[in-house]
């Protein structure tokens, strides 16, 4: 616990949810009024296609590469691996991160497919555990009616019923759950609430968790 004066440490906040339910749009929200009320905060995304496996995972995605299912479930996590040291050197330094997708999106896609779920979640163990995890929640079929469906690999109706079910199979009390079909700025104001008390808690010296 590091709960000493100016030593206070930064939130692990992340967003989940389908394809289309309007993640990018509350991460670009979240960032500028946080950092209004005088938060210190940046807004992170898995996949992160800047780096090498993160240009392997793009490459898939757009279908423009075929990989076995298990290669490209471990690419995923590679890419999450290959970020937690600056993660966490961040979130010690008092900087928030506001993560559009983490684990369990690696998690709920992969297992969504048939992948055994203890192997799926094996190499998501020790990255670093999110203080709060939040979840858009919008039925398959009203997420496919939102602008530029279509246009990636898992962007298939039939596809993301099932992932919303991995979703349903992974999710605990701890999560929030929001109603992702409401208006943009409703969201927005429940996130914001959520994610200031998320803050207050971890500088208050919840300790940083793997
Ligand atoms: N994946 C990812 C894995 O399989 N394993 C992993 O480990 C990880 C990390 C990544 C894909 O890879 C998979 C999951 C994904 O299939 P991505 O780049 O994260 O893809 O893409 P998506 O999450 O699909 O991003 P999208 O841009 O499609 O969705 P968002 O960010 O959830 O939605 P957003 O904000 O772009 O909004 C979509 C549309 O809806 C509108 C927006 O204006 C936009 O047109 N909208 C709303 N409309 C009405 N009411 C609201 N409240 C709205 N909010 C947004
Ligand atoms: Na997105």
């Amino acid at each position: 616990c590091n709960n000493s004066k100016g030593d206070s440490r930064g939130a692990l906040i992340v967003l989940e949810g389908l394809d289309r339910c309007g993640k990018t749009s509350q991460c670009s929200r979240l960032l500028p009024s946080l950092e209004g009320l005088g938060h210190s905060v940046e807004s992170w995304r898995f996949p992160d296609r800047n780096t090498g496996v993160g240009q392997m995972i793009s490459a898939y995605l757009s279908n423009q590469s075929q990989l076995d299912d298990r290669a490209i479930h471990l690419l995923f996590s590679a890419n999450r691996w290959e970020k937690r040291s600056l993660m966490e050197a961040k979130l010690k330094s008092g900087t928030t991160l506001i993560v559009d997708r983490y684990s369990y999106s690696g998690v709920a896609f992969s297992s969504a497919k048939g992948l055994d779920l203890q192997w799926c979640k094996a190499p998501e163990v020790g990255l670093l555990a999110p203080d709060l995890v939040v979840y858009l929640d919008i039925s398959p079929e009203k997420a496919a009616e939102r602008g530029g469906y279509g246009g990636e690999r898992y962007e298939q109706l039939e596809f993301q019923r099932k992932v919303a079910q991995s979703y349903h199979t992974l999710s605990d009390a701890s999560w929030k759950i929001v109603d992702a079909t409401l208006p943009i700025e409703d969201i927005e104001t429940q996130l914001k609430e959520m994610a200031v008390d998320c803050i207050n808690t971890c500088k208050n010296g919840k300790s940083l968790s793997h």
